[in-house]
């Protein structure tokens, strides 16, 4: 195992991201190797529980209100509906399940309805994870009990660029609700969105603050930008490539024990480029058509993808008493290695 540090400054990132493109990749191999099973991936499958109408003026979202976008506001999903759509992304190969909302924070009569959810996920024998927003302790903590195993709520940015990108709620907000999320017992997910006309020293900044948490969240999501038309980072400068992959490696080597996840964006990318992030030690992505408004890769050919590559699945952590419910899940999971290793 590698050390885990919380005391990264900036410079160090830096140097890291700079280094020469395959000092770079066998570091991230290194540790990667060290701390994983290099050719397994984690896949979650995301919904979106509440679609659109959005309060908040995240400069990249096309759920805000008030940018034009074209996503219509609806109402929270009907547990059916949800326990259908987790049912089929289990069939289809994912092992965590991620609820989505379009909102600012819940509202306390709204959080009886995300954990009755939770718990229905739960008995499918799935992991769950909600992106709900601010929370409070006390939501957090009634999340905790309906069996959230993961709350997401990523930083998105460097502190120094972040009001360029959201001017709703500030960085410290995102920070008390990650303290919230650890303090009730969950796993956090966090990560940030790079592609968004920052500079690599921003994403550096964004990397070290990230390491630099209190715990490292178990789940880091690299997203790069899906830019929306109608929103006002629609037509930013592409993010070079390499330099994505370069980000996806310095999160590797920073925090070493944590599942880095190859997030939105995959449906613009090439499987070449997927395959960079791999070797440079992503370990998790979304799988399913749709993330929560945008594109996905299909599921074929992410198992196609995954076939090329030699990749598995990986399996899910279950307690000693849900002793069926794994069995039926190492069931699925073989199948699911078997259909994508059979082209
Ligand atoms: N409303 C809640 C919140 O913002 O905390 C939860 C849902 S929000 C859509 C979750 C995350 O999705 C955002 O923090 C952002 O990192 C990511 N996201 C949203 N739009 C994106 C886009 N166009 N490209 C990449 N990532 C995006
Ligand atoms: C995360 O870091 N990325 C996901 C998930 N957490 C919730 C969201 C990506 C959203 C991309 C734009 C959309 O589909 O609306
Ligand atoms: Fe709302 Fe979340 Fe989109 Fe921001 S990222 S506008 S909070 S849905």
């Amino acid at each position: 195992m590698s050390t885990i540090r919380h005391d990264w400054s900036r410079d160090e990132v830096l140097a890291i991201l700079g280094l020469p493109f395959a000092d770079l990749m066998t570091r991230a191999q290194a540790v990667h190797r060290t701390n994983h099973d290099a050719n397994a991936v984690q896949v979650s499958t995301l919904l979106s529980i509440k679609t659109g109408g959005c309060p908040e003026d995240c400069a990249y979202c096309p759920q805000a209100a008030r940018y034009s976008t074209g996503v219509k506001a609806e109402k929270l999903l009907a547990l059916e509906t949800v326990v259908k759509r987790a049912r089929q992304a289990k069939a289809a190969g994912a092992t965590r399940f991620c609820m989505g909302a379009a909102w600012r924070s819940p509202k306390d009569r709204d959080v009886p309805k995300v954990a009755a959810m939770i718990r229905a996920v739960r008995d499918l024998g799935l992991e769950t994870c909600a992106t709900l927003g601010m929370l409070s302790a006390e939501q957090a903590d009634a999340l905790q009990s309906a069996g959230l195993d993961y709350y997401n709520h990523n930083l998105d940015s460097a502190p120094e660029f972040y009001a360029d990108v959201i001017r709703t709620r500030d960085y410290q907000d995102r920070l008390d609700t990650l303290g919230h999320v650890r303090k009730a017992g969950m796993k956090t997910c966090c990560g940030g969105i790079v592609g968004m006309g920052e500079t690599r020293e921003q994403r550096a900044g964004l990397l070290q603050t990230l390491a630099n948490l209190p715990e490292h969240p178990q789940s880091v999501p690299i997203n790069r930008l899906v830019q929306v038309e109608g929103t006002p980072l629609a037509g930013t400068t592409l993010l070079e490539p390499f330099e994505f992959v370069r980000t996806i490696a310095a999160a590797r080597i920073i925090m070493p024990a944590s599942m880095v996840r190859l997030s939105a964006g995959r449906a613009e990318m090439s499987d070449e480029l997927q395959a960079l992030c791999f070797l440079a030690g992503a370990n998790s992505i979304f799988y399913g058509e749709k993330l929560l408004t945008t594109g996905n890769p299909d599921v074929l050919a992410d198992q196609n993808l995954f076939s090329r590559l030699g990749i598995h699945a990986m399996q899910i952590d279950v307690p000693p008493d849900s002793r069926t419910v794994h069995a039926d899940i190492v069931e699925q999971q073989t199948r699911f290695a078997v259909e994508a290793t059979t082209d």
